[in-house]
């Protein structure tokens, strides 16, 4: 029998940190490989709209920034329920009596807005076929593994990050959840153009977070007033999202989500990678970008 975390109801003793399984190559958690032929077979609807990244690259932001513009910025509408509610989490899955992201969005009224971190080619063919429009969010792989690797540590459903010096190897390996950074950035920058994909960088988004916002809102098809531009700037700010209890993650159990080790908004910033990588690290980190980027037009910038 499973005890029910009182705040959020999810039963609190069923987890673990679960281990990676491929599907297709690319290492998984394994609920999520183990029902991998539901995902696989999700049927998307023409009006779904698809936020892609690789984990941590600012999903949750983009999230923030979709629902407020879809609700022309109301923010007690907004507010109505945490992230993971207000746009489901398409091959989620758990051991627990929780519903699994595709039983989830199979109950969601249209339009649905759905998050995914699965590299493009395991994006269920039902998105293509409707013709859905996806945004990507992509952030420089330092900053992106730092925030990664202290995920780790408070998300007690991902493997054991190690020492970072041992993290960084696995995300240059891609052997990490969701697999390689390098193959997911690349994968969705080359097919752009096939589909209807927003390409979004978060330091893009930091730097000047209206002019991105306005993108995301002509993407879809919305015109808002500048006062409503101006109030949606201001509530996905990092500061007003950290105290958003709807938009903060605070309302999973501390067995899943413990953010008494590292905070799920833990600094939102640019340029973090600078306190974690040593010298000898970051030349290494680099010969291996050049190694594995080299040939793609993607740039990113590690400073703003
Ligand atoms: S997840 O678990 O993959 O959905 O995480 P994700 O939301 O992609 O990434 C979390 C990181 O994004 C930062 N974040 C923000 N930064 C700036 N402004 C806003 N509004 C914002 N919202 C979330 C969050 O702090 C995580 O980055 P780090 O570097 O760890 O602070």
């Amino acid at each position: 029998m499973s005890l029910e975390d009182p705040l959020s109801g999810i039963p609190a003793n069923v987890w673990k940190r679960f281990p990676l399984k491929l599907v297709e190559g690319v290492p998984l958690m394994e609920p999520i490989a183990d029902n991998w032929a539901q995902v696989a077979s999700f049927e998307a609807l023409p009006d779904d709209l698809l936020i892609a990244t690789y984990p941590k690259a600012g999903t949750t932001w983009m999230q923030e920034i979709v629902d407020l513009i879809a609700t022309d910025g109301d923010l007690l509408k907004s507010r109505r329920a945490p992230t993971h509610l207000r746009c489901p989490f398409l091959e989620i899955c758990s051991p627990a009596r929780v519903l699994s992201g595709v039983e989830q969005l199979s109950k969601a009224t249209s339009p649905r807005m759905i998050k995914t971190h699965l590299p493009i080619q395991l994006i269920p063919k039902s998105f293509w076929e409707q013709g859905c429009k996806l945004i990507y969010v992509a952030r420089n792989a330092k900053d992106n593994a730092v925030s990664y690797y202290h995920f780790h540590r408070m998300n007690k459903t991902q493997p054991d990050p190690g020492l970072w010096e041992e993290f960084i190897v696995s995300f240059m390996e891609g052997k990490v959840a969701w697999g390689s950074w390098y193959d997911h950035v690349k994968g969705f920058w080359e097919q752009r153009k096939k589909h209807r994909i927003l390409y979004v960088f978060f330091e893009d988004m930091k730097e000047d977070p209206k002019r991105e916002i306005l993108k995301v809102m002509q993407f879809m098809g919305k015109d808002l007033s500048d006062e409503k531009i101006k109030i949606i700037t201001q509530n996905t700010s990092f500061q007003v999202m950290k105290d958003n209890p709807m938009a903060n993650y605070s309302s999973f159990p501390p067995a899943i989500l413990d953010h008494s080790i590292s905070p799920f908004m833990r600094k939102g910033v640019v340029g973090d990678w600078k306190t974690h990588f040593t010298v000898a690290e970051s030349e290494a980190f680099e010969a291996d970008y050049r190694r594995k980027m080299g040939q793609c037009s993607l740039r990113f910038r590690l400073h703003i």
